[in-house]
């Protein structure tokens, strides 16, 4: 096993329920390595959704909690209100997030609430089998999108920056380095923080939208398909056609954070 799977991971929960070649496995080193190089583990508490990215806090030998399908913010924002000195992060489903998670993700990104969201975007349901999700593309064939789905998806990023997150990013599983940096930035940083992480589901997203389960083929096509937004600087409009833009997007340092008001505004009351 990895050094820091040795160290970290719940070895009872073994074997992963994931697919060969599934990107979560990508994510979940990622994570480790973050919270290795942040040294944080006394005071992180993880949070996974329903699905099958929802199973990655599950294997982490740290305060855990595995929850409702689409109810991962509320229960990190009451985490997160009662512990405030926790680091939180919650590992969703772009399903989840999204899709029946929807209103919640809105409200914890307009609150700027101290936590971290890594919302796995595998452009499906993966764990039910396949069924359209929120981020399916416009035209994609999916289970129950037989004829090409015909609504287009969210942009997640520029949701989470227009409803009032102050950190916003984006990579893939083709990039884990650049990725893991990204992890620790977000925790490190106070406020409501989101990763947009692209992964490959060669059993659902890659059989159904792409007509591959080969998880290296898959991979390739999110490198190809990206560009980071360092290098985009110097490309024109032409370059960057059909290309989504990888990198940290969106940063505010100074937007104030809701669990520091809240208390302040509370003390504030009670000294009257
Ligand atoms: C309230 C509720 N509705 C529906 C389900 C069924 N369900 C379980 S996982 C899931 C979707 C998972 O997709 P996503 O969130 O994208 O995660 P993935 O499996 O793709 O990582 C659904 C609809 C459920 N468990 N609970
Ligand atoms: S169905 Fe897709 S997302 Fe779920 S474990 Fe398999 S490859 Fe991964
Ligand atoms: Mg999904």
């Amino acid at each position: 096993m990895h050094p820091l799977g040795e160290k970290y991971i719940r070895k009872g929960t073994l074997p992963y329920l994931w697919c060969p070649g599934c990107g979560n496995g990508i994510v979940l080193h990622a994570t480790l390595s973050a919270l290795d190089e942040l040294n944080i583990m006394d005071r992180i508490a993880l949070v996974g959704g329903i699905g099958c990215s929802g199973w990655i806090p599950t294997y982490i030998n740290a305060d855990t909690m595995h929850v409702l399908h689409g109810r991962t913010i509320p229960f990190a924002t009451g985490l997160k209100m009662s512990d405030r000195d926790r680091k939180v992060v919650v590992f969703s489903g772009d399903g989840d997030c999204l899709g029946i998670g929807g209103n919640h993700f809105i409200h914890g990104a307009r609150r700027n609430i101290d936590i971290t969201v890594v919302m796995i975007h595998n452009q499906i349901y993966g764990m039910t089998g396949g069924q359209v999700a929120p981020t399916t593309p416009y035209n994609g064939k999916t289970k129950t999108s037989p004829y090409g789905n015909n609504e287009p998806p969210f942009d997640a990023c520029e949701l989470a920056r227009v409803a009032g997150a102050s950190f916003v990013a984006r990579w893939t599983t083709a990039h884990p380095r650049q990725l893991s940096k990204t992890i620790q930035e977000a925790i490190s940083h106070e406020g409501f923080s989101f990763i947009e992480v692209l992964t490959q589901c060669p059993t659902q997203a890659g059989r159904v939208l792409y007509g591959t389960a080969n998880a290296a083929k898959l991979l390739d096509m999110l490198k190809e398909s990206t560009i980071s937004i360092t290098a985009a600087k110097n490309k024109s409009a032409e370059e960057l056609q059909g290309k989504l833009l990888v990198g940290k997007l969106y940063h505010d340092e100074c937007k104030p954070e809701f669990t520091s008001c809240y208390y302040r505004r509370n003390n504030a009351i009670s000294s009257l």
